[in-house]
């Protein structure tokens, strides 16, 4: 459900393609809310159908046509109406956490193998992270730059600003869980009688 509003928090930015909406949700509201492409097609279609979003046609390649996807007015006040209504705070469901607490079922070698795939995924998800940070904070991140661009300097100060908090955010879960894997590791072979 939550998907519509990433879509739309994007399209905010600028009108897009669904192709582009594809590629530059990836490198920007995918990180707060993932999703894959089969969900976003399907749900721009029912947007549309509901009045969330609009469509243009424009030129595409040689001959062709694509439709460019804009927010309505009815689309931005349901939006600002989600924004503003009382947070559900998500439950946890989280594999790693639930086989952590059962790693007495599974053999330490396996244990150590998961922890040291977790343990590569997360350093590279926090680089990543720490590079569209640092995107942010100089701007060059180009879905921000182009939302910026017909923003005045307080409104582009406000929506940089909540970024870099969102990313601070998601940078320090990103190091509790490396940190969280080390203690594994420790763990393990404490138990494991190394
Ligand atoms: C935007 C740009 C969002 C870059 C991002 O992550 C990002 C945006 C939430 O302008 O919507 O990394």
């Amino acid at each position: 459900m939550s998907l519509r509003w990433a879509l739309i928090a994007l399209l905010t930015g600028r009108p897009m393609t669904g192709y582009d909406i594809s590629k530059s949700f990836s490198t920007s509201v995918a990180h707060v809310w993932h999703a894959p492409d089969s969900q976003i097609y399907p749900e721009l279609n029912r947007m549309e159908r509901e009045g969330l979003l609009t469509s243009v046609e424009v030129p595409w390649g040689k001959k062709g046509t694509k439709k460019e996807y804009h927010v309505t007015d009815e689309g931005l006040a349901a939006f600002r109406a989600w924004m503003e209504s009382p947070l559900v705070p998500q439950r946890q469901r989280d594999p790693a956490y639930l086989k952590a607490a059962y790693f007495d079922f599974a053999d330490p070698a396996a244990v150590r193998e998961q922890l040291r795939q977790q343990r590569s995924y997360w350093e590279e998800h926090l680089a990543m992270l720490e590079r569209t940070r640092a995107s942010l904070v100089d701007r060059s991140h180009p879905t921000l730059a182009a939302r910026i661009e017909k923003l005045n300097q307080r409104e582009a100060e406000l929506a940089v600003r909540y970024k870099i908090y969102a990313y601070d955010g998601l940078i320090a879960r990103a190091r509790t869980e490396l940190a969280w894997i080390d203690d594994g590791f420790t763990l393990v072979d404490e138990l494991d009688g190394c």
